[in-house]
Parts: structure tokens; sequence; C-alpha cells
């Protein structure tokens, strides 16, 4: 659709406890693998803005770090994108797993929301029709614009929550061309892609010790270096006879076709969540 057509415009900011399923809920409202996703809870550590046209709206649906425990300087910089969003946004939108409902955390939450803005639950898939019952009844306590019970991955509830999305934008022209789907820049996209394919293939402690850079980009390669905390995680980044980086890449570079090819660099940085230098290194 052209952009002259767009009659409203608008963003919404996704909110909620971490590990509750905020990206893939964006991802199927957007229907695009645009953020990413996965079982280990802080896996999105930036705000990102996926754009996405529904009739004549332009919906930017903005993904944010997770509400969670930690205390570093990663933690305080991903609360940080969390609030400026948050302020610059249209619509709020706190999402609240079927299964965990309502605790301090979303209460928490919920004293920022607004009469206008919305809660939804997600991953409804995984608990009987009751517990959502329950859960939707818990929500009812704050007063909101809105109710919604969805499963992303089996898209129950999406279509509605969409078209009800976009209706809420305020009138008023695009806010990006019209062929934009994601508004990060290009090599943290390529960051993001080569970390959530390592996320599939790590367990408990490491994921959160992981963070993803390109270093350098030319028409013969881009150099992505994956930080690890402590020499003893390397080997386990790399795998057997180096099998994970070798999947990593492999995996990658077939969503990145458009990308030169990829390498992979394992380096160690000991605290790099605590060190403001890396972390804006980082992008974070
Ligand atoms: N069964 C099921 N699993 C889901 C659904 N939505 C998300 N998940 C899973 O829940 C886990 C967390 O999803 P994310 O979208 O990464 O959660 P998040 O809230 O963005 O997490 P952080 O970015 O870490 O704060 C992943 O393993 C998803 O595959 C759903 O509708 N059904
Ligand atoms: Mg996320």
């Amino acid at each position: 659709m052209v952009s002259e057509e767009v009659e409203r415009a608008g963003f919404c900011v996704v909110v909620g406890r971490t590990n509750v399923g905020k990206s893939a809920l964006i991802n199927a409202v957007a229907g695009e693998r645009a953020t990413i996703v996965s079982r280990h809870p802080n896996t999105t550590r930036r705000a990102v803005r996926v754009v996405t046209q529904v009739g004549r709206t332009q919906l930017v649906l903005v993904d944010t770090p997770g509400q969670s425990l930690g205390h570093d300087e990663l933690a305080r910089r991903c609360q940080r994108w969390c609030e400026d969003e948050w302020q610059g946004a249209d619509l709020a939108l706190l999402a609240v797993d079927a299964a965990r409902g309502c605790g301090l955390r979303e209460r928490d939450l919920a004293r920022r929301l607004r009469p206008d803005d919305v809660a939804v639950v997600t991953r409804c898939d995984l608990v009987p029709r009751a517990r959502v019952v329950e859960v939707l009844a818990q929500l009812a306590a704050i007063p909101l614009a809105a109710y919604f019970a969805t499963s992303a991955h089996r898209g129950e509830g999406v279509a509605e929550l969409r078209s009800y999305l976009a209706d809420h934008m305020p009138p008023g022209p695009p806010l990006y061309e019209s062929d934009l789907v994601v508004d990060v820049p290009r090599a943290t996209w390529v960051a993001e892609v080569v970390r959530e394919e390592l996320l599939h293939h790590l367990r408990d402690e490491l994921p959160e010790s992981l963070a993803c850079t390109v270093e350098s980009w030319s028409e013969e390669g881009v150099e992505v270096v994956i930080y690890v905390e402590r020499p003893s995680q390397r080997p386990i980044v790399i795998g057997s006879r180096g099998r994970i980086l070798a999947d990593v890449r492999r995996r990658a570079q077939r969503r990145l076709p458009t990308v030169p090819p990829l390498v992979l660099r394992v380096k160690v940085a000991r605290d790099w969540r605590r060190s403001p230098r890396m972390l804006d290194d980082l992008g974070v």
C-alpha cells in the first residue's frame, strides 16, 4: 500500500515481565519474524520497532526488554529502553502469561497504564480454558479499554488484536517509509539473528552471558563476534568440532540471503554486562 493511503499511524508499546511471549506476540501480529524470540529469559535487550500495515493504518509495534530482577548495567539499560519507548507511545499493551497470571510485577506495571491501554493474556494454548478465564478476571480489576486472550503459536486472538490496535491509532500521516519492517540498524539485525540461532542451542545460565555484534562489513564477508563472559563458556558456544557455530552460521545465513558471507568468532569479554563502554559498543 502506498503511504498516501495511510489515515492513521501510531506506536503501540508492548510491556510485561520477561519471557511471557511479548516478542512472539509482536511477530504474530505483524506476520513477520521481526524481533527475536527464545525460551530463555531476557532475550530482548533493546527496543525494536516493528512496522506493519493494517488496512489504512500504519501500526508500529514496539518490543521492549521484559521486566526482570537483574541489577547490573545491562538490566538498567534494558529498563531505560522500556521507559523511553513507553513515554513516546500512543498506546501501551500489557502482556501477561496465562500460566503465571497477574503477579506483583504485572500489578506494578499496571499502575502506570492509562484507561485507553489494553491487556493481553499470552500463551493461552499452554493452559486449560478455565485458567484463561481466571487470568482475564484478575486483569478486569485494572480499568483498561480492552482485554484479549491470545496464542501467538496458534494465531488465536491475533487478528482481533491486530484490528483493535489499528483502529485505535491516532489519525495522521505515516511515520515510516512503507517498505520498512524493522527500525533497527541492519548490522544490529544481523547480530540479533545470530544470537537468536545460538540461543536455540544453549541451556541454563549461558544465554545471559552472550552478546553478538557485527565487527566489520564488506562484500567479502560480515564478521560477527559472539562475546561470552568466561573462557570456560567458549567451547560450549563453539560446540564439539565447531558443530554449533557451523550450524548457527548456516541457519543465520539462510535467513539473511542478501547479507555477504557471515564469519562468526567467539571472544571473551569479562563482565561485559557491567561495562558501560562494552554496552555502548554493543549498542545496548
Ligand atoms: N506455546 C506457546 N509458546 C509461546 C507462545 N508465545 C511465546 N511462546 C514461547 O515463550 C517463550 C518466550 O517468548 P518470547 O516472545 O521470547 O518472550 P518475551 O516476553 O519477548 O521474553 P523477553 O524478551 O526475554 O522478555 C519462547 O520459547 C516462545 O516460543 C504461544 O503463544 N504459545
Ligand atoms: Mg522479547
